[in-house]
């Protein structure tokens, strides 16, 4: 074998040495994590080695919906609540932007429980508005944390929607599933009660107390219900990242009419327990959760401190469609009337919210709106189409739209014994509701200008 020339030798090693110097003073590669909004995550990270990852965050106050007819001025990061989902891989240095918005009244800052490093990066991130700071950390510690504000009051900062999870991808990435989902619950505190319309002021009282107005999924009531349901198919394997950012309960994270196979609990890594009915989720804490459906319905994630869900909002849905699988889940196989009480009319309190006396026909239907809802749609159904053979309809009534003060009487005295609606005979009980007469008169208002009813409007004065 021929050696080769000493002069091509020098081009070797300086080629060589040059690749080497390349390699190791370039340092990692940099890129900008893709930050996503609830109830979206950010892609798995396919990258084998560490790298520079640069987050661009901004704080900014904004005013918006926290359930029907109810607003609330929110501080949020990246203007929603919670604020968006950051993922980065273990090992990462990250450096982080924070700007706050120059319309903002308030310095905000992050402090992310993903940091090791003092205040978890509160002071150094501490941003007046109009302004931006920056800062660094590696991430060491795998896991799912939670994000939040740290400004004093650190409570007021939380409680008005400032907080976010941050998902460090474990070097070796937990097991691929087919669907990932990013939900954070927490509460508000309003100078109103639940349900009283306008824009609501934060309590301070309240949130001192603990005593919530409204505990909801991702921001506000209803966040993830109906059409903005998250999604999966019959089979598919799902896994949901969820987070608490209080400020003050613990949530019985459940999901009704499923079981996480497997549960990574307060966020760490490890799927410490198989076959979970409900997880505790710590204010200021987290939890992953992976099931499969196999069978097609709807879901319900709740916090089961059942009151806040059914009274405050805690309640999301998760929509899975594909084949029925009668072996998993029969459906209903029968229905059959069972009255212990006998037919005679039960009283059934309910709880109206007070308002206002609404005075123009617009504001007469928008209070019928809220009395439907929280009253007649458990029974009759969110578009009035009822239940057959149990609930009549009350879109497109017959029986509803021939006599106007027979409808008031069912109202003020509760109905029973056979009727017949539509052609179809039904004979069940519906409870004596206790509505004011206001409410008798805006919600029957409310029906009859809906679902192809006849456009009548009921005045106060009918209702005796
Ligand atoms: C707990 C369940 C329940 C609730 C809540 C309820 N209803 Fe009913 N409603 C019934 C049942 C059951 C019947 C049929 C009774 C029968 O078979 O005699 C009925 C019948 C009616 C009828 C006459 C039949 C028809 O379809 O036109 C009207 C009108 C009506 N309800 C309106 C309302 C309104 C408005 C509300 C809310 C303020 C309401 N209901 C709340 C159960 C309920
Ligand atoms: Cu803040």
């Amino acid at each position: 074998m021929k050696l080769p020339k000493f002069k091509t030798l020098k081009i070797y090693l300086f080629l060589v040495t040059s690749l080497v110097f390349f390699a190791f003073c370039s340092g990692p590669k940099t890129e900008e994590a893709k930050l996503t909004y609830a109830p979206e995550v950010p892609p798995h990270i396919d990258r084998s080695s560490e790298a520079k990852v640069i987050v661009n965050m901004e704080t900014v106050e904004v005013v918006g919906r926290l359930a029907d007819g109810v607003e609330y001025t929110f501080w949020t990061f990246g203007g929603s609540v919670p604020g968006p989902m950051i993922r980065v891989r273990e090992g990462d240095e990250v450096e982080f932007h924070l700007k706050n918005h120059p319309t903002s009244k308030m310095p905000h800052n992050i402090d992310l429980h993903a940091v090791t490093g003092q205040g978890g990066g509160a002071a150094a991130s501490l941003t007046i508005p109009g302004h931006a700071s920056k800062f660094s950390f590696k991430a060491i510690n795998p896991g799912l944390y939670i994000y939040h504000c740290a400004t004093s009051p650190v409570g007021m900062h939380i409680a008005n929607g400032m907080y976010g999870l941050i998902f460090v991808q474990p070097k070796e990435d937990l097991p691929k599933v087919d669907k990932e989902y990013y939900v954070v619950q927490s509460e508000f505190y309003t100078k109103g009660k639940n349900g009283e319309p306008g824009l609501q002021p934060f309590s301070m009282e309240k949130a001192i107390t603990e005593i919530p107005d409204y505990v909801v999924f991702n921001g506000s009531v209803g966040s993830l219900v109906e059409d903005r349901a998250i999604t999966a198919k019959v089979g598919e394997t799902v896994r949901l990242f969820v987070g608490n950012g209080g400020p003050n309960l613990v949530s019985s994270f459940h999901v009704i009419g499923e079981i996480f196979d497997h549960v990574y609990t307060e966020g760490g890594i490890l799927p410490n327990q198989k076959n979970v009915q409900t997880t505790l989720i710590p204010a200021g804490g987290s939890a992953i959760v992976d099931f499969k459906v196999e069978v097609p319905g709807t879901l319900i994630l709740v916090d089961h401190s059942i009151f806040r869900t059914f009274n405050k909002g805690s309640l999301g849905m998760l929509k899975v469609e594909g084949e029925a699988n009668a072996t998993v889940y029969s459906g209903k196989q029968d229905d059959t009337v069972y009255l212990p009480e006998g037919p005679a009319i039960q009283r059934m309190v309910t709880e109206v919210k007070p308002k206002t006396s609404a005075k123009t026909p617009k504001e007469i239907l928008a209070n019928g709106e809220r009395v439907y809802k929280s009253v007649c749609a458990a029974c009759h159904m969110k578009e009035g189409q009822g239940v057959a053979g149990v609930f009549p309809p009350l879109a497109k009534s017959d029986y509803l739209n021939a006599d106007k003060s027979r409808a008031i009487q069912v109202l003020q005295k509760g109905l029973s014994g056979p009727i017949t609606v539509n052609g179809q005979k039904y004979n069940n009980v519906m409870p004596h509701l206790e509505l004011t007469k206001e409410e008798i008169a805006s919600v029957l208002s409310y029906v009859y200008n809906n679902w192809g009813n006849k456009g009548m409007m009921v005045n106060e004065m009918e209702v005796k």
